[in-house]
Formats: structure tokens, sequence, C-alpha cells
């Protein structure tokens, strides 16, 4: 099962907002067969892996419930059951409402004998954006900043771009790929001017959406965020208050606000009609903290480069976390080093941490 999970994990950052899938077929403890789900709307990973197996008396191991309905692709349960397979191990049940327990009972109907449970927790943790997507209508959201040792943003005169080292970016850059969209807030985008593309090599055609709220619906229509719009489309959200000024994209939304700060539950709700199941926010401070502070976040990336700041005039990534209820723990968290500095990743949210 574990090699199937981790077979499923060669789509990650293509398969959004659908799973990611991988499966194999077993005749008396041989492996003959494997597939994986490589991007959305492609064929799913059974179908992958049994297509070219005439034995019958399989088993086949594949950790998410296989669907019985017609999206895009043909069930699987009817190929299943057509290929005369007789054990199907899984992790999880399916949360989607079509499926969800249905393409068990249909199978078991059919004689298969069907077993769950098998890395269910290590199952839900790699396919997390998926599950809160399904389960919550909303995506999954990783907060991402790059921190100096003493927790500083910035120096006291707001420069950044020294914090976190080349590696470091790099590594930052083609953290984009793993998501379906990106989000800054507006005066980011004002102040460095970013393409927020992805730019590493070995990510084909990927699409990403790049988010930016905008409060004030300041941002100026010569600024690179406004190119490359077709493999990277960009969706805005603006103050209601700011609606007198024109729209600047299609995708431009005028919503509720507090002060400055919008209403980031309807963020998440209206990117969830654009079926983006995951979204890395990549900062300014206060984007990040208002996440935090909303409870709204899932995940944390913490770049920390080997570099004090200091001074009580710097600026401090979680200044304005002031009410948060607690300290905010990480689960799962893991620490790799990197360049001159490290990286904390872990979740926030225990519900979909995979337990
Ligand atoms: C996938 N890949 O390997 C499996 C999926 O629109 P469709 O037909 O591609 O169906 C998408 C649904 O199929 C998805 O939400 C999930 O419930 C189920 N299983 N999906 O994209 C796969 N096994
Ligand atoms: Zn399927």
């Amino acid at each position: 099962m574990k090699a199937a999970i981790n077979l499923g994990l060669r789509g990650k950052g293509f398969t959004e907002p659908n799973p990611l899938v991988g499966a194999l077929v077993v005749d008396r403890g041989k492996i003959i067969s494997t597939g994986f789900h490589r991007s959305f709307g492609t064929p799913h990973a059974e179908a992958m892996a049994l297509k070219s197996v005439s034995r019958k008396h399989t088993t086949l191991y594949v950790p998410l419930e296989p669907c019985c309905h017609f999206g895009i692709n043909p069930p699987c349960t009817d190929l299943i059951i057509q290929k005369k397979v007789s054990r199907v191990v899984i992790a999880l049940q399916d949360p989607n409402p079509r499926v969800n327990g249905k393409g068990i009972e249909m199978m078991k109907k059919n004689d298969i004998r069907i077993e769950t449970g098998c890395l269910e927790k290590y199952y839900a943790r790699v396919n997390r954006h998926y599950l809160k997507f399904m389960n919550r209508k909303r995506p999954y959201v990783t907060l991402k900043a790059g921190v100096s040792l003493d927790g500083k943003l910035t120096d006291k005169h707001h420069r950044s771009k020294w914090i976190t080292d080349l590696e470091m970016r790099k590594f930052s850059q083609s953290l984009r790929s793993e998501f379906s969209a990106i989000l800054v807030g507006g005066r980011t985008v004002l102040v460095d001017d970013p393409r927020l593309t992805i730019r590493e090599r070995g990510w084909g055609d990927k699409r990403l959406y790049r988010v930016v709220l905008d409060t004030y619906n300041q941002l100026d229509l010569n600024q690179k965020i406004f190119r490359q719009q077709q493999r990277f489309p960009l969706i805005l959200f603006s103050s209601q208050t700011a609606a007198n000024r024109t729209p600047k994209v299609d995708n431009h939304h005028f919503i509720k606000s507090d002060g400055e700060v919008l209403d980031l539950n309807r963020v998440l709700k209206i990117l969830a009609r654009y079926r983006i199941a995951s979204v890395l926010v990549e900062g300014g401070g206060q984007v990040i903290n208002s996440f935090l502070n909303k409870k709204l976040a899932d995940e944390l990336i913490l770049f920390t480069a080997s570099k004090v700041i200091g001074g009580s005039d710097s600026v401090e990534l979680f200044a304005s976390g002031v009410s948060l209820s607690g300290p905010i723990r990480l689960i799962h968290h893991r620490i790799m080093n990197l360049g001159s500095g490290y990286v904390v990743r872990g979740s926030i949210n225990p519900l979909f941490s995979g337990g």
C-alpha cells in the first residue's frame, strides 16, 4: 500500500482538484502491473494499472475507494468487476458524495473481498488537499514565510530580500508547483512587482492561479503580475468600498472587508468555485497573520535564515498575532537543512493533518 500511495505522489501538482492515487495489481505475492493518476481528467490509477492485466483473481491495492460513477472517466468498479479481481485493499473511503461507500458496496455485491483502513493516516496526510476540498468545499491553505533566526520578516528599513538565500528562493519557487494557486497581499505586489509564476524546469505546462488581495484596488496595470495570464490566470479581490474603481481583470471580486482585512472566509469560498483545492499564501506578514487569526490556515512552512536581525523596530512575522488564543502547534513537523538556513514544515489544523 505504501508503494501504491507513493506512486500516486508522482501526480503531485497536476491532479487537483482530484486526488493523488496510485495502484498496484498483485498476483500470488508479485506485483504484475502498476498505474497512477497523472493529471486532471486523465484515466484513474485503477484503470491505468488494470488495462493490460489479463490474469483473473488478482489483488488490487489502491489507497482511495474506487469510483462507481461516470465523471470525466467511467466507473473503475465496472473495470474491476470485468477483470475479475478477487480482492481490493483500500486505505480510505472516498469522501466524494458520488462515491462515499457506494464503490465498496458495488464490489462487495459482486463477491469481491474488500479490506479498508490500510495505511489510512499516511494516505490522509498525502491527500490532504483533496480531503479538505471535498469535506469542506474550501481549498487547503498553506502559509509560507521567510524569517531570520529571531523571527523577523524585514529590518527596520523594510528590506527583506536578503532574508533567504538563493537556494531557499529556488526551493520556494518549486514549492509553488505543488499547489493550485498562490496568494499574496496587494502591498507585496505594489512594492516588489513580482511575477508569481513557475520558472523552474520540469513542470511542463502546469497551470497556476495567482490570487492578489488588493483591498483598495490599487494595482497598476503595468505591473508584471498582469502578464502571462493564459497559463497563470489572475484573480483579484478588493473591498466593496473600492468597487467604484474599474475591475482590472475578468476575475475581479469585490467583497466585504473589516478595515483593511478582506473577508477571508469569503475569499476561500469563491476560490473553491474555481475548483482551486489548495492555496500557498506567500505573504506579506499581515496576510499571513490574518489567516492565522481567523484560524483558516492548515499548514505552515517557515524558512529560517541563519541570521539575526535584532532591534525592536524591525518587523516581526507574528507581530499582529495578538488575537491568537494559544500557541500554534505544528503537527507532523519536518525540519530540513537548506542553503545557509533551514525549513520547518508542519500542519496547524489537526482535522486535515492525517491524524
Ligand atoms: C481521479 N483519479 O485515480 C481516482 C479518482 O471526473 P472523473 O471521472 O475523473 O472523477 C473524479 C473522481 O473520481 C474523484 O473526485 C474521486 O472521487 C474519484 N477517484 N479520481 O482523478 C483517480 N481513483
Ligand atoms: Zn475511478
